[in-house]
């Protein structure tokens, strides 16, 4: 046992005062314990054992119930190394503020020590956490979506360094729930909320914002990102990570089926929300998935947008917030089958109260599940990645596909992604906001020295990944998908790796390389060649005026900004104004 971790835990039961503490071991029995210990206190209630056998339903505070961008907080010495992208407050104050909350809160609970590892256990891209909470619902999310227990412990142990995260869901009340991160000194404090991108301490707060600052420092890259095999009917798989906003498909794309029309294609999930990516030797860029399970949205996952995960949750898998049909299994919208009888309060359902489940309602199932999983998951060397695509929910502008002149460019597309904000927060939806490289809400650090580490990385990599930008969101003036998305998003992803292999064909546009109409496999859709060119149109007037706001938006950043940067946007101004 390290006497640091035994130190700190020491430490923080002495400011919560818990009637107990459980050191969780990860085992099979101690998950079934604390599932029994909840369903008799009603905390979860069982699903149809016929139809969804081990599956459960978590109802959490209905004011409770998605990511408080608000409430969360980086906390450095120098407020410029937050950046403007963080809403900033000074350590000690913030210790002082959350240590006020912690104290006497766990009086009459129990303390959980779950010790996680974030990535394979024996990779040495992986980086270990250590939670203590005061919620078992959040150490059974824990058990699904991390290597948590015995193993994790020992390798704390070996590496002497782990993140300290200390969490409680206090009493609920929104005006006294913070989520603090102290990337300098790797610690975590997350107080009020049980959401799951709130408490989950391996997920946002570790594996994104504490995570991104480690990775400036050692070289490496911690970014919002899925990553998906592409194998063709030769064999020959491709590795591509895409970066795209909160609720904006990753799981999907992650899990997609080939559609009829190509036979012989196989896709691997390895990752559907976070990438850790390293330089190797070869001077190529590896990936891996610093997490074991899903954290998914369910609304919209049916057998036909996304079957394997479909598959993937009718057994073993933690509903959270979902609606119950009469004979107790869940349902949500977009489901075909079933209907709801209570919604996701518990309230007899009646649509004037809105959807049966929440539009942020969520499932957490272990990955190894998904019938798409990848074996290359749990490489410890990870997965060598072929293209890194950015993209974002957008109505207009931006096309189906387009690809980077190179690194350099290929910064300026994820730092200029823009996308309609989802439930994933709490806040308005549906409003255009600037997510630079999808990482808006998760970026530990000031996103000018973010761009800077990114252009650097690419600089040291003799063989980077090609970067592309998508957008599946793409609707016609009467407010209808132009691009069918789903399975037939494949098409797409085949054109960016023909590109990656120099095989495929693409005009030169004032943004970048896209396809014309004819180098887009479009065979047996339904889908009219006028759709096919707006999807692909690059409109010059409106690229004028997005270069123009991203501009805007970059002189937040102030001297900051990346030299490099600024000049690619000067040239992408240049070129369209040429156009
Ligand atoms: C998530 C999110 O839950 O991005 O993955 O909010
Ligand atoms: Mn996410």
């Amino acid at each position: 046992m390290s006497r640091e971790v035994a130190g700190w835990v020491a430490e923080a039961a002495r400011l919560t005062r818990p009637d107990r503490i459980v050191w969780c071991d990860g085992s099979n029995a101690e998950f079934q314990r604390l599932e029994r210990q909840m369903l008799a206190a009603r905390e979860l209630i069982a699903l149809n054992p016929a139809s969804h056998p081990g599956c459960f339903l978590y109802r959490s505070d209905p004011a409770d119930v998605a990511r408080v961008e608000h409430l969360t907080y980086v906390c450095t010495h120098n407020r410029d190394d937050a950046g403007p992208n963080n809403h900033w407050m000074a350590p000690a104050q913030a210790h002082r503020q959350m240590d006020d909350l912690f104290r006497d809160c766990m009086r009459g609970r129990t303390l959980y020590v779950v010790p996680y590892c974030m990535g394979p256990i024996d990779s040495p891209y992986s980086r270990c956490g250590v939670e203590i909470t005061d919620s078992a619902y959040v150490v059974l999310n824990m058990h699904l979506m991390t290597r948590t227990g015995r193993a994790a412990l020992a390798r704390i142990n070996r590496d002497g360094a782990f993140v300290k995260g200390l969490h409680s869901t206090g009493d609920m009340n929104p005006e006294r729930r913070f989520i603090m991160h102290f990337p300098e000194e790797a610690s975590i404090k997350s107080f009020g909320s049980g959401y799951g991108g709130n408490a989950l301490l391996g997920k946002k707060c570790h594996a994104l914002r504490i995570a991104s600052w480690q990775a400036r420092s050692e070289g490496w890259l911690a970014e919002h990102m899925l990553i998906v095999g592409i194998e063709n009917p030769q064999g020959e798989t491709h590795y591509i990570a895409c970066a795209f906003p909160s609720a904006c498909g990753k799981t999907n794309l992650s899990m997609l089926i080939p559609p009829a029309s190509y036979p012989g294609w196989k896709v691997w999930t390895i990752g559907d929300d976070i990438a850790w990516l390293h330089p190797g030797k070869d001077g190529r860029l590896y990936a891996i998935n610093p997490e074991s399970g899903y954290f998914g949205v369910v609304p919209g996952t049916n057998a036909k947008t996304n079957r394997n995960a479909y598959e993937t949750i009718r057994r073993d898998t933690i509903f959270t917030n979902v609606a119950l049909t009469a004979d107790q299994q869940p349902w949500w919208e977009g489901l075909t089958e079933g209907k709801p009888l209570l919604d996701w309060q518990g309230r007899a359902y009646d649509p004037a109260n809105g959807p049966a489940a929440h539009p942020n309602s969520r499932f957490t199932v272990a990955a190894a599940q998904n019938p798409s999983y990848s074996c290359a998951a749990d490489a410890p060397g990870g997965v060598p990645i072929s293209a890194i695509v950015f993209g974002g929910r957008r109505r207009t502008l931006a096309p189906l596909v387009y690809q980077a002149r190179d690194w350099p460019h290929g910064v300026l597309l994820g730092a200029g992604v823009a996308s309609e904000t989802t439930a994933a927060a709490t806040g308005a939806v549906g409003v255009v906001r600037r997510d630079p490289m999808a990482m808006k809400p998760f970026a530990g650090y000031n996103f000018a020295d973010y761009w800077n580490h990114w252009i650097r990385v690419g600089e040291g990599l003799a063989a980077p990944p090609k970067v592309f930008h998508v957008n599946w969101f793409r609707q016609s003036s009467t407010g209808s998908f132009l691009w069918p998305g789903f399975g037939e998003n494949l098409r797409v992803l085949r054109w960016i790796i023909d590109r990656c292999k120099g095989a495929a064909q693409a005009r030169e546009t004032p943004i970048g390389y896209l396809p014309a109409a004819t180098d887009l496999d479009t065979a047996g859709l339904q889908i009219s060649q006028a759709a096919v060119e707006e999807l692909l149109r690059v409109d010059p007037v409106l690229w004028r005026t997005e270069f123009t706001a991203i501009g805007a938006y970059f002189d937040e950043f102030r001297e900051r900004l990346p030299a490099a940067l600024r000049g690619e946007l000067t040239q992408a101004l240049r070129r369209v104004a040429a156009a």
